[in-house]
């Protein structure tokens, strides 16, 4: 494991992309959850889906200019919808007007740069048929239901659906991204706790074990997080690092002597959100990025392009203020 990890603890400081369809109604990659959007209704950001200003050239420079030496895209976020061209799924940016595989055009700039590639893919999946309707899904019931009411409108809701299609389709997605775009440093996969999970998901939800297995055969070297649950099911192989998300710096000491990646976003969310204005100043990100490095821990720093596929200028002045820095 130390091995594996060698240039990872040496890295130290990554980027995280955050882009999917939640980029164009631009108030946080969560919205269709939050806001209970129904399929039908979201299905206007895919269908004007249209990342003309799409340049990942642009991206590799700017984030090999701040210091980042890898990336981890989301291929796939909670919504569903895919950036690669997946032969398991309709709901992919090659349909959309975009007609792109981005995740291939992200894979061939960022190495170019000499940049490390990660993966990010969601467990939890907002639109596939079969996926189980829970307490975080858009189309769960209304908050007003309790009780018998509330477990009945379940039932009603997760009937014929069937997660072990969802866990095959896991699963051939998964061999796709590791298969089909060479060398894959970092797979980051999203998100469970394991049985303390408030949402009720465990690692059985992903067939965890079988994943990872599948994961490391099919790349050998690959670094994997631990949202899989497994951490904490006593599984000896629960991921290679632990992750820390949206914790202050000072809380960030308690995880010395891990490996241990903290993810943070510029401001509040990790999908464009347009009209979020607590952008972290130089100092903040600078604070948090010498506390990481400093007790043996990496910084991954979010970066959510907007809906036509540019970095928006607040998170282009943060990262030439780190440029500058270094
Ligand atoms: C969380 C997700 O729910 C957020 O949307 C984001 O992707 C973050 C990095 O992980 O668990």
């Amino acid at each position: 494991k130390a091995e594996r990890l060698k240039w990872w603890t040496d890295a130290r400081f990554g980027m995280f992309i955050h882009w999917g369809l939640y980029s164009l109604p631009a108030r946080h990659e969560w919205v269709k959850s939050h806001e209970r959007i129904t399929d039908a209704a979201y299905q206007k950001y895919f269908d004007n889906f249209n990342p003309d200003e799409f340049d990942p050239v642009k991206w590799a420079k700017e984030a090999k200019a701040a210091g980042m030496k890898y990336a981890v895209l989301t291929t796939k976020h909670h919504e569903g919808f895919c950036l690669f061209d997946s032969k398991y799924t309709d709901y992919k940016a090659t349909n959309t007007p975009a007609h792109r595989d981005l995740v291939k055009e992200f894979v061939d700039a960022f190495r170019a740069e000499g940049i490390k590639i990660g993966f990010y893919y969601s467990l939890l999946d907002w639109h596939f048929p079969d996926y189980t309707v829970d307490d975080v899904h858009p189309q769960r019931p209304p908050d007003s239901l309790k009780g018998q009411q509330k477990d009945d409108a379940y039932a009603k809701l997760n009937k014929g659906r069937d997660m072990n299609k969802y866990r095959q389709y896991l699963k051939d997605q998964v061999t796709e991204l590791l298969t089909n775009y060479g060398k894959i440093d970092i797979l980051w996969l999203d998100w469970t706790w394991g049985k303390d999970d408030k949402y009720g998901k465990h690692s059985d939800d992903w067939d965890a074990i079988n994943l990872i297995k599948l994961v490391r055969k099919l790349q050998p070297g690959i670094i994997v997080n631990n949202r899989l649950g497994l951490e904490n099911e006593g599984y000896a192989d629960g991921g290679d690092f632990v992750t820390p998300e949206q914790v202050k710096p000072k809380e960030l000491l308690a995880y010395k002597g891990k490996y241990w990646e903290t993810c943070q976003t510029f401001s509040g969310s990790w999908g464009y959100y347009r009209d979020e204005n607590t952008w972290k100043d130089q100092k903040q990100l600078l604070d948090l990025l010498v506390t990481s490095t400093a007790n043996g821990g990496n910084l991954i720093l979010n970066v959510g392009p907007t809906a036509r596929g540019e970095f928006d200028y607040r998170a282009t002045r943060a990262l030439d203020s780190l440029a500058y820095w270094m």
